[in-house]
């Protein structure tokens, strides 16, 4: 349901008035529980990573404990500079960020220079960083986390390869305890973009993938059959751009050169921004419908080497902990995004923030922004 003061207030416009047309988010059951939703993101950003950090930055329904590094779509140094430079330009304060797994447990490094260029985030002009790296490598600060907190609050959000996942799972077992669940994007069940089969996540690690998906603690795959559907098609790119935010502005950047090189790579005639979707799941699992089936990585194919194998015989074993994502609500996704995008608003050096705060739409889905000084808190 819809809150009726939430969304009740007349349309007002006037000549200096942002106007986004965006269906309103009714707060889901999970949306109302008290309690914001503990995430740790793993990532290696990569321009849908760094979507990624902004929704979990930007949605007041997510606590971001800690953002952590790994190799993946460029060097550990590369991704760890873009993970700083996109927590700058979103005003992220009072979050650790630490560097882990510089190289895959047992293969050689693979990188997407062809997807994501040079820098791993090529397209937008990198501000200087100024958070402050935390000198903990990133699978020491993963187990402090998930063991400073209680039992079943802590969601583990690997968007990259799973390398500091394996590697926290066997350092400290008792994590995959503690963990509520891994909600990962990687893999796809009925599609590969590394090779015929295997995701890239997935196949530049697989052994990493193999220790994760056979913890005993559940496991979201959110993968390519899902990822596929959240394409950045010009309507959406349009509504961020219209909120005229300088993190906004980075995402539109962000978009224009994802657009390109998903076209010239892989023949998309819109990007698929994967690494959000993970997090959409756990702010809203109404928006990422998932089904139960057994997944296991194949690590001996010569042709099939990092596949996501799922089962799709019914019934599912009752000790089944795997799950996989199989639709995406389009709508309800890309609003989370603008969302987020609106609450950060604009921030400052000093940590606080210009923020456009969302205050009302009207039934029909109208969603007016006024100008409101917030601090870096308070936008959660
Ligand atoms: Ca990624």
């Amino acid at each position: 349901m819809i809150s009726p003061e939430r969304f009740s207030s007349p349309p007002r416009a006037g000549p200096n008035d942002v106007e986004i047309i965006v269906e309103p988010i009714a707060p889901s059951p999970e949306r109302q529980s008290p309690g914001r939703k503990k995430i740790i993101l793993d990532c290696d950003p990569g321009h849908d990573d760094a979507v990624a950090l902004l929704l979990a930055h930007g949605n007041p329904d997510i606590e971001l404990l800690a953002v952590t590094t790994v190799v993946g779509n460029q060097t550990l140094e590369k991704v760890t500079r873009n993970a700083l430079a996109v927590g700058t330009i979103a005003g992220i304060t009072g979050v650790p960020f630490a560097a882990g797994c510089g190289r895959p447990l047992v293969r050689s490094i693979e990188t997407a220079p062809d997807i994501h260029g040079e820098s791993g985030m090529d397209g937008p002009e990198l501000p200087p960083s100024n958070i402050e790296l935390d000198p903990r490598h990133a699978v020491d600060l993963i187990i402090d986390t998930v063991m400073a907190h209680e039992p079943g609050t802590v969601t583990l959000v690997p968007t990259a390869g799973l390398t500091n996942i394996a590697m926290a799972a066997r350092r400290e077992p008792q994590i995959v305890e503690r963990v509520k669940e891994v909600v990962l994007m990687g893999g796809g069940y009925h599609v590969g973009n590394w090779s015929a089969v295997a995701e890239f996540n997935i196949i530049i690690d697989p052994e990493a993938a193999h220790i994760v998906f056979n913890e005993k603690w559940p496991v979201v795959m959110v993968g390519l059959d899902l990822t596929h559907q959240a394409l950045a098609t010009p309507d959406v790119v349009e509504k961020i751009a219209a909120i005229g935010t300088g993190p906004a502005k980075f995402v539109t950047e962000l978009m224009d050169f994802f657009a390109h090189t998903y076209k010239d790579a892989q023949g998309f005639d819109h990007p698929p921004v994967h690494d959000p979707c993970a997090v959409a799941y756990v702010i809203d699992p109404s928006i990422v419908s998932t089904r139960k089936v057994p997944v296991n990585i194949e690590l001996q194919g010569t042709l099939t080497l990092g596949m996501t194998v799922a089962d799709f015989r019914a019934p599912a074993p009752a000790d089944c902990h795997t799950s996989v994502a199989v639709d995406l609500d389009h709508k309800k996704f890309w609003n989370l995004v603008t969302d987020a995008l609106v609450r950060i608003g604009e921030p400052h050096d000093d940590g606080s923030s210009e923020g456009e705060v969302r205050d009302a739409g009207d039934a029909a889905g109208v969603v007016r922004l006024e100008r409101a000084h917030v601090t870096a808190g308070g936008v959660k």
